[in-house]
């Protein structure tokens, strides 16, 4: 018995077209799951479809704005009619605006809120039904180092990743009895678009400054790769982890647990 075969499963990875979300889908398509992604426009959609295709994995791709209930309402309800009843959600769409809290407008607050905390809400609480009725879910977070430390310019990042923790916490607590398991993925500093102005060379060819801390703060000596998150995604979203409920699995290469390299 492979406790972590996917086979006969159907998974929603929510933004799953590009970066983590997409390595997410890959990772769960390899390990027999039916993968389906959203993402926010069609030409997206498109190129997610083909990137699947160039791994041999036939996807599901739908264009659907998370932060909308009603349009996750009728993705949720499409996906069961062409796909399947979701069995696994990872919810990964997320933004980041980098802005001095005291100069970030209330409307980018409420922007990156929207998108990391309220539409994980607006997804979970689309899928749960299902879930129930099927007698078992697995629902994944993509949380942050940020759902445990805060650091200068990410304010709306770290509370709305803070407060996913807690959402993750609370389904964990109301749906455990139904058989659904929620857990977070805290990914480290990864090598993503999303954190490349966090690498940039600097004019004389040096590391960026934060580069050169991040990796100072690490004990893998390394920035992750998305590769490094797909092990522990399929664990959650398997039955070897059908009794882990509630929990963060930080997959950092050991960020949180050191104080950092003397200068
Ligand atoms: C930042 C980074 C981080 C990472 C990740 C860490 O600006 O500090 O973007 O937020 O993206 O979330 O877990």
């Amino acid at each position: 018995m492979n406790m972590f075969d996917l086979s006969g499963k159907v998974a929603l990875v929510t933004g799953g077209a590009h970066s983590i979300g997409f390595a997410l889908g890959v990772g769960l398509a390899k390990a027999g799951a039916t993968v389906c992604f959203n993402c926010s426009n069609e030409g997206s959609r498109e190129r997610g479809v083909a990137a699947y295709a160039k791994e041999g994995i036939t996807v599901h791709g739908y264009v659907a704005d998370v932060t909308d209930e009603a349009a996750v309402q009728q993705l949720v309800q499409q996906i069961a009619e062409e796909v399947g009843t979701i069995d696994i959600l990872v919810n990964n769409a997320g933004v980041i605006k980098r802005i001095p809290m005291t100069e970030m407008s209330v409307e980018d607050f409420s922007k990156v809120i929207d998108v990391d905390l309220v539409a994980p809400f607006i997804v979970s609480k689309a899928v749960i039904p299902g879930m129930i009725a099927k007698g078992h879910g697995k629902i994944i977070n993509i949380c942050s180092m940020m759902s445990e430390l805060g650091r200068e310019t990410v304010s709306a990042y770290a509370a709305a990743k803070g407060g996913l923790k807690m959402l993750t916490r609370n389904i964990c607590s109301e749906y455990g009895e139904a058989n659904i398991q929620c857990n977070g993925i805290g990914p480290g500093y990864i090598a993503t678009q999303q954190t490349a102005p966090l690498r940039e060379p600097q004019p004389d060819g040096s590391r960026h400054p934060f580069d050169q801390f991040i990796i100072s703060k690490t004990p893998a000596g390394r920035w992750g790769t998305t590769d490094d998150l797909v092990g522990p995604t399929v664990f959650l979203a398997s039955d070897a982890s059908n009794f882990v409920n509630g929990h963060i699995l930080y997959v950092d290469g050991g960020i949180l647990a050191y104080i950092g390299k003397q200068p």
